[in-house]
């Protein structure tokens, strides 16, 4: 018998399915899997592309020699719908499986290399190679799984596939964050997620909303007021009501947002009475479980503003931004009692990469105490 590591990878079509299946046929073909690693999301690593790869290395044992697993890889490839071009350079596939190690064989012929001779510089292959093999030997270089991974340079993206979990620790989760971060986009993949009664912000049914930009000083009373109201009835309507077919809520707003604002927006004495209006009403409004803030630079959330092109938007200054972030940060320190997760999204894009929403949702099944937690920041602590 002879251990066979192969490492699995596709990018294109129903890629888990492909895994899926290619692990299947070599089980009937090559021999029994022994071991296999965790799924990884995997950035294209010698070729540009959008999409990005699932790999998964496997061990399988076998009688047979490395010509004939060859052969038989290549016709498993075809018939899962492997398309070769005679391009030079690497492309998408809907399968790609690959000889890593045959034993502690060393060979090397037109057609075959063992070990595959791109190992060391593969963080894609090292990684999950460490999961299943990290003491296992190159026969040429010399040095266990482990070793190569730490000497290999390559700094492409590999992050592990989870199985998402059936639902979150917290029945009543809001995203929050400035306007432009990205947090009713987050909250409603979340709420689709987890089959989440979703609550969103309706903020164009706010008649003062348009003309506010237009003149902030004269419309700053009403349309606080108007989003005040607006907001009461929709989570008194959503979160006393009990609902039989969602165990979550997930909303992009908190009722605080409103004093956020208008201590932003309305002058000292207008403000007092507004935060005293505020006070009596939301007095009797459960508060949420887990509070998430979404963190971006005031820049990149310029640049996001620009892009999704709401006419009305299009004038807020970098400066008003600041000042509303500012707000909710400060909000948080006085929230001692409410768990507020801030995670910085500058540097993620949930909505394209399926590994940066990932995270987020592994974030959101830790276990949080009340208080500010920080995750993923690139930014100081003293700047928020
Ligand atoms: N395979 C390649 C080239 N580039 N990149 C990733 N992330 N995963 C792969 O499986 C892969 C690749 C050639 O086979
Ligand atoms: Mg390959
Ligand atoms: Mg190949």
């Amino acid at each position: 018998m002879s251990s066979v590591f192969l490492i699995l990878g596709s990018n294109s079509g129903n890629s888990l399915e492909m895994l899926e299946k290619a692990t299947g046929l070599l089980t009937e073909r090559v021999g029994t899997v022994i071991t296999s690693s965790s799924i990884y999301r995997t950035e294209p690593w010698g070729f540009e592309s959008a999409d990005w790869f699932y790999n998964q290395i496997i061990c399988c044992e076998t009688t047979l020699s490395p010509k004939e697993v060859l052969d038989i890889i290549l016709n498993i490839e075809t018939e899962l719908g492997r398309k070769r071009t005679v391009q030079t350079t690497y492309e998408s596939r809907t399968i790609d499986i690959d000889i890593l190690y045959f034993d502690n064989e060393i060979i090397s012929t037109e057609n075959l290399q063992i070990p595959h001779k791109h190992i060391k510089d593969r963080r894609f292959v090292l990684l999950p190679l460490c999961d299943i093999a990290p003491d296992f030997v190159h026969p040429i270089l010399k040095k266990n799984s482990l070793e190569l991974l730490y000497n290999c340079e390559d700094d492409r993206i590999v992050t592990p596939y989870l199985n998402l979990p059936k639902c979150l620790p917290y029945p009543y989760m809001v995203i929050e964050g400035v306007i432009g971060v990205g947090k009713t986009t987050l909250a409603t993949m979340l709420s689709e997620t987890f089959n989440a009664k979703l609550v969103l912000e309706s903020f164009d049914t706010n008649p003062f909303l348009p003309k506010f930009y237009e003149n902030r000083e004269k419309y700053a009373f009403p349309v606080e007021l108007s989003f005040m109201a607006e907001r009461f009835q929709q989570l008194q309507e959503h979160l006393i009501a009990p609902d039989l077919f969602h165990d979550m809520v997930v909303s992009d707003y908190i009722t605080e947002k409103s004093l956020i604002f208008a201590a932003k927006t309305l002058p000292e004495d207008v403000f007092a009475l507004y935060s005293k209006l505020f006070h009596i009403i939301f007095a009797q409004l459960p508060k949420p479980d887990l509070l998430v803030y979404l963190y971006a630079s005031p820049e990149k959330l310029k640049q996001n503003i620009i892009k999704r092109g709401r006419d009305y938007e299009q004038n807020i200054e970098l400066d008003y931004l600041i000042q509303l972030q500012d707000g909710y940060l400060e909000h948080f320190k006085n929230e001692q009692n409410l768990r507020v997760l801030i995670i910085d999204v500058n540097d993620m894009d949930f909505v394209n990469n399926p590994a940066d929403y990932h995270q987020i949702i592994s974030l959101l099944q830790e276990d949080y105490s009340p208080g500010v937690s920080i995750r993923n920041l690139h930014i100081s602590d003293d700047e928020l």
